[in-house]
């Protein structure tokens, strides 16, 4: 197997046993986009975990910040903290909250969790980067249901008019938002035509396929001038087969039998309901 598809394994037990043991998270929503963390995380971006801070580091921001846990979980495993501290999750005092937080986090970029602010952020992240010369990139995942705030669309306007082409969005299109279908709730299709409408360089790919999305994230730009999103095609809560396109787990948490199952699935060991 594939090194990063062990890691991509690892970091999807790291989600459940830390959501299971913290009492509750938002499980397939993390889950739909280990994949692309740990592409990113461990062969795109140009990250140190001993200098968090440097200038011309790579940036990645998390507007989908409900998914924190699959953050966490990556940014442990890469070194930026104890993998240990992933058992405060949901616990008092923890540094590790529900949503993301930039001043608690070592290498969280952006507070994010409520949605449609990361990306506005991370389009000014790429414009600061171009007006001082930086060599940085930025990546940003945002939801698809996401994209239906407004200030999505007004950030969209805005970044092809600076030509970023140090910016790669990457929507986790999952086709769900929440507890229902993206269609029944406000339709997004066509897609790829509304960011091509408004100037961006567009690409579809298979969000869990590792190779396709280190193919697309390596190019240098991608798009010269222009910037990029990357459309990933995505199942959420991959890798548990009953929470898998089913709504309810958005919030929901696994009784004793789907707990067992999903530990025998993701080949974690459960001893008297907890999960190692
Ligand atoms: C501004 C704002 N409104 C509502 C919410 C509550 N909320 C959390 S996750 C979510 C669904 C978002 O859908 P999507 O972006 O597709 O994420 P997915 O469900 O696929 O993880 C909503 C509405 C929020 N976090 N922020
Ligand atoms: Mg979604």
């Amino acid at each position: 197997m594939d090194n990063l598809a062990l890691k991509a394994q690892q970091i999807r037990k790291d989600i459940f046993k830390t959501i299971c043991n913290g009492g509750g998270g938002h499980t397939p929503s993390a889950l739909s986009i280990v994949e692309i963390l740990t592409v990113l995380y461990f062969e795109i971006l140009n990250v140190d975990p001993k200098a968090p801070r440097h200038p011309d580091r790579d940036r990645f921001v998390l507007s989908k910040g409900h998914a924190g846990v699959a953050l966490y979980a990556v940014l442990a495993e890469k070194g930026f903290f104890d993998k240990a501290l992933l058992g405060t999750f949901g616990k008092p005092g923890t540094m590790l909250g529900g949503h993301p937080d930039m001043h608690k986090v070592p290498g969280v970029e952006a507070s994010t969790g409520a949605l449609g602010h990361g990306f506005p952020f991370s389009v000014g992240l790429a414009l600061a980067g171009k007006m001082d010369k930086r060599p940085y990139r930025v990546f940003t995942i945002v939801g698809d249901g996401e994209c239906q705030e407004g200030s999505i669309w007004e950030a969209a306007l805005f970044a092809p008019k600076h030509g970023l082409d140090n910016l790669v969005c990457i929507v986790d299109h999952n086709k769900f938002q929440a507890m229902d279908h993206l269609d029944e709730i406000i339709p997004m299709a066509p897609f790829a035509d509304k960011w091509k409408a408004f100037g961006w360089a567009v690409h579809e790919v298979d969000g869990h396929d590792i190779p396709a999305l280190r193919d697309i994230f390596s190019r240098r730009p991608i798009a010269p001038g222009k910037p990029a999103v990357i459309i990933a095609h995505t199942v959420k809560g991959k890798g548990i087969s009953f929470m898998e396109n089913v709504p309810i787990w958005h919030y929901r948490m696994p009784g004793p039998k789907e707990l067992e199952t999903a530990a025998a699935e993701l080949g974690l060991v459960l001893n008297n309901g907890v999960l190692s």
